[in-house]
């Protein structure tokens, strides 16, 4: 009975104190981050937080926002570190630096900075979490926490993941600069 009374108390503790970060599977805090994005909309306000962390086994990037329209959205890293509203076209291509196509199911792709799309519930928010490729937060050519600064932009529809170079995933909904922490 104690000790339940406890569980039901931590997990409690691990949603509210944890500013965002998503819970791994067995419901213990990821790593460290080791960079974070706060969210924009296409007005300036806040809408959600990124969270970039590197573990034993592997990175992942957690991501909480709301205010969303449901349904599936493209999600990439961009390849400048500029998030302006109110179309963020600052933020550039998709990070690039392999010169390939675009989309996670294109024989000539992927872009480093091409995610799995994002689902965002019937109340406008998403909560999740996403295996990256560890290189994304290492130190070569493949890092988004190069001193040329990335950002997280997801858009107004779902990525085809084929379609070079961006997927036919419209508009840009949001935005945030990826900074070291
Ligand atoms: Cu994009
Ligand atoms: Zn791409």
């Amino acid at each position: 009975m104690r000790s339940e009374a406890m569980s039901a108390a931590m997990a409690l503790f691990a949603i509210g104190g944890c500013g965002g970060r998503t819970p791994g599977p067995d419901g213990q805090p990821l790593e460290k981050p080791v960079a974070t994005a706060e969210m924009i909309d296409a007005g300036g306000a806040q809408i959600g937080v990124a969270t970039f962390a590197s573990a034993d086994t592997g990175a992942t990037l957690g991501l909480s926002v709301s205010g969303l329209p449901a349904g599936s959205h493209g999600l990439h890293v961009h390849e400048a570190g500029s998030c302006a509203t109110p179309d963020f076209k600052s933020a550039g291509d998709h990070f690039n630096p392999g010169s390939k196509q675009h989309g996670l199911e294109n024989p000539a792709g992927p872009h480093a900075g091409d995610l799995p799309n994002l689902r965002v519930e019937a109340d406008g928010s998403a909560d999740t979490s996403i295996t990256l490729d560890p290189a994304l937060l290492g130190t070569g050519p493949r890092s988004i926490l190069g001193s040329q600064g990335t950002a997280l932009v997801i858009h107004a529809a779902a990525d085809d993941q084929r379609s070079d170079p961006s997927g036919e995933s419209g508009d840009r909904i949001a935005c945030g600069v990826i900074e070291r922490t």
